[in-house]
Formats: C-alpha cells, sequence, structure tokens
C-alpha cells in the first residue's frame, strides 16, 4: 500500500494549512475550522489587525499577505517551513455591470486577486506541498466559475479561469502526492461579498431577501475541512454547494 493511503483516518493533526483571504467570510471561517480540527492554522490577508484577532483567537498565525504583490508572497514562503494545506480562497467580486459598460479596472481587479493570485499562491507554495508527500491545494470556485449570468461577467469569467486553472492542475500533478481540490459554492450570505459587489447596503441586503437560510461561511468551511481530511488516496475534484433554496443560479426560493 503506497505510504499515503496508509493513514485511516487522515487528521489534521500536525498539519499546516494556509489559508488566504483569511480576515473574513470564508477565509476566516475556515481558518476557524480547520484549527478546531487539529491543523496548525497559517492565516493570511491584507487587514493585519483583524487577521491577528482571529489567530489569536483560534491559535493560529497571522501574516500580512496581499496576494497581487509577488513579493508579498516571497515573504509568506520564506516564514514557512512547512506546507501541507493551500486554500487559495481570496477573492471576490467587484461591480455588477454588463459587458457593454464594463470596467476594466474592476476586471483587472477580478483578475489579479482570483485567477493571478491564485496562481502565484499555488506556484510559490507547490514545492513545499510536494514535500509535504501529503499536500493538498483547495481552491476556492463558485456556481459563477460552472455558468455565467447578466451583470456579472468580470466575476464569472474570474471564477471560469479559476475552475480550469484548478482542472489543469490536477492533470499536471497526476502521480504526485497533492490533491487538487476545487469547492464551489453558490448563494453565500456573508459580510462583506455582495457589499463589495454592489457597493451598497441596500442593494447587498437584496441579494438575500426572502431566502429563508442561505449558506453561511461555516457552512463551506465545513465542506473545505471534510475534502482535506479524507485518506489522501481520496481526491475531491469538485463539489458543488448551494443553499436548498437555490436549485439554479436563478432558481432561488424567496419567502415574503
Ligand atoms: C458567489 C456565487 O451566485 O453570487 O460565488 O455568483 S454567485
Amino acid at each position: 500500500m503506497p505510504a499515503e493511503t496508509s493513514a485511516l483516518p487522515f487528521p489534521g493533526t500536525d498539519r499546516v494549512a494556509v489559508v488566504t483571504g483569511a480576515s473574513s467570510g470564508i477565509g476566516a471561517a475556515t481558518a476557524r475550522r480547520l484549527a478546531a480540527d487539529g491543523f496548525s492554522v497559517v492565516l493570511g490577508a491584507r487587514r493585519l489587525d483583524r487577521l491577528t484577532a482571529l489567530a489569536e483567537e483560534i491559535g493560529g498565525r497571522a501574516v500580512e499577505l496581499d496576494v497581487t504583490d509577488g513579493d508579498s508572497v516571497a515573504a509568506l514562503v520564506a516564514a514557512l517551513d512547512r506546507v501541507d494545506v493551500l486554500v487559495n480562497n481570496a477573492g471576490g467580486a467587484f461591480d455588477a455591470a454588463p459587458v457593454a459598460e464594463a470596467d476594466l479596472d474592476s476586471w483587472t481587479r477580478a483578475f489579479e486577486v482570483n485567477v493571478l493570485g491564485t496562481v502565484r499562491l499555488t506556484k510559490a507554495l507547490l514545492p513545499a506541498l510536494r514535500a509535504s508527500g501529503a499536500g493538498d491545494v483547495v481552491f476556492m470556485g463558485s456556481t459563477a466559475g460552472l455558468t455565467s449570468y447578466e451583470g456579472g461577467a468580470s466575476y464569472t469569467a474570474a471564477k471560469h479561469g479559476v475552475h480550469t486553472l484548478a482542472e489543469t492542475l490536477r492533470l499536471e500533478l497526476v502521480g504526485e502526492p497533492v490533491r487538487v481540490v476545487e469547492i464551489a459554492p453558490g448563494m453565500v450570505k456573508t459580510d462583506e461579498f455582495a457589499l463589495n459587489r454592489t457597493g451598497d447596503a441596500a442593494k447587498a441586503a437584496k441579494v438575500y431577501e426572502g431566502v429563508r437560510e442561505p449558506l453561511v461561511a461555516d457552512d463551506v468551511a465545513d465542506c473545505v475541512a471534510w475534502a482535506v481530511t479524507r485518506p489522501h488516496h481520496v481526491n475531491i475534484d469538485l463539489m458543488v454547494v448551494r443553499p436548498r433554496a437555490q436549485a439554479a443560479q436563478y432558481k432561488v426560493h424567496r419567502e415574503s
């Protein structure tokens, strides 16, 4: 039996997990959950004050990180002795404009954070993930990476990029001890996602209006934690997760 399949179940204890975008939302929930499951968690994000408070609370380590900045990523890599799990969570949507009115700065930001930032981190940490002998790269995708909708193109195009990035890397790493996992959530109610996209609290609230139980960040963290704690020969390629009230991107049950 290959060494990597011998440890069943595959616990988090002693594994080091790097979580990007860990200062809020899904990233913060994932950092919290992985720490509770026994991982040594390294939290990366730009907002060091929030990050430090969370890291202290969960017994993790905060590292200031801007995934769009090569020097910042190099400093993170230099600060790590070992990495077993990378959760590429940093990302977001920054406008809701139709293509005809595309704001190219917003598109650049969407691709810089969601796609290039993810490539930058993954490339930088791949040697450590390989060296761990049982590494995991988790991509935080989206249902927006699998389908399209009006007004969403800067985000849907970027998340389609994340989706193909995960598929490509999985093909390239076959035979190596590194799993490639994509989690693709649908509607998740967090403090910042819809606010960043709409720039307006009332418009952001409309996104979830009447939806009794949208997913919350802990639901997605649960998916990440489950995927990375399977026996290491089990690769969860793609997990699509939506609230029960959302059968498809447009098919949302709203109660008045
Ligand atoms: C977020 C899902 O429906 O807002 O990643 O595109 S959606």
